[in-house]
């Protein structure tokens, strides 16, 4: 079974940075990276996941995913493609809709490789900082208490949906926060600018939109450097 929570040590030599929703938009990624001065001989990205359909690139997300610092967690797009690759209904109208005309196109026995690295994913990653642990989940937590995450994630279908599939605690504007974390890390759903609750960052600023940017959250500092 594909362990679902993965644990990283404390990066005692660079900085490690979390990115939102990529869609498909490697090149534009890779801009944000060269602008933040990212050192992939001693920084870690992590990656909250979405990392293919809706732009152009998601055929390199295989490239990504073998790359030693990229570190990304599976979104509801992966999701949808171990789905459907694997023969589970899927809605193929919407699919293609939200971006997923380049999967439903590919040969069958690529679209069979894109699951297999998809499901061998996590759904959460927790990383140790010099000011605690922060938590990354694609789009919303399914518990109070970190502590509780794996056993929710496996027991769950749930769980498992409400961390890939969740905008409950942004329209809430939910503040409880998630004990047991320094902070959370999430995507899923685009803001403006970067919005914290209690101690829940989402950071998708649309880096994959037409007019939205990647955001680099450093997790040391919980900042990120103003790129516009
Ligand atoms: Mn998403």
């Amino acid at each position: 079974m594909t362990t679902l929570l993965v644990h990283h040590e404390l990066n005692r030599h660079g900085r490690d940075f979390a990115v939102g929703d990529i869609h498909g938009h490697f090149t534009r990624l890779r801009t944000a990276l060269d602008h933040a001065g990212f050192d992939p001989a001693i920084d870690r990205l992590f990656s909250v996941g979405d990392l293919v359909d809706r732009g152009p690139e998601s055929e390199q997300a295989l490239d990504w995913l073998a790359l030693p610092w990229f570190h990304a967690i599976r979104g509801n797009h992966e999701d949808i493609a171990i789905r459907y690759a694997r023969g589970n209904p899927v809605d193929q109208t919407n699919y293609i809709a939200n971006g997923g005309a380049w999967f439903v196109t590919l040969p069958l026995a690529r679209r069979r490789i894109y699951a297999e690295a998809f499901a061998r994913l996590p759904l959460a990653r927790e990383i140790e900082t010099p000011a605690g642990l922060v938590g990354i989940l694609h789009a919303d937590s399914p518990v109070r208490d970190w502590s509780r995450l794996c056993w929710s994630l496996r027991l769950w279908r749930a769980a498992r949906d409400r961390a890939m599939w969740s905008r409950a605690r942004l329209q809430d504007e939910d503040a409880g926060g998630v004990a047991g974390l320094r902070a959370l890390v999430v995507g899923h759903t685009p803001v403006e600018d970067p919005v914290v609750l209690g101690n829940v960052h989402h950071i998708d600023t649309g880096g994959w939109m037409q007019d939205g940017r990647f955001t680099l959250l450093d997790l040391a500092t919980l900042r990120a450097p103003a790129m516009r």
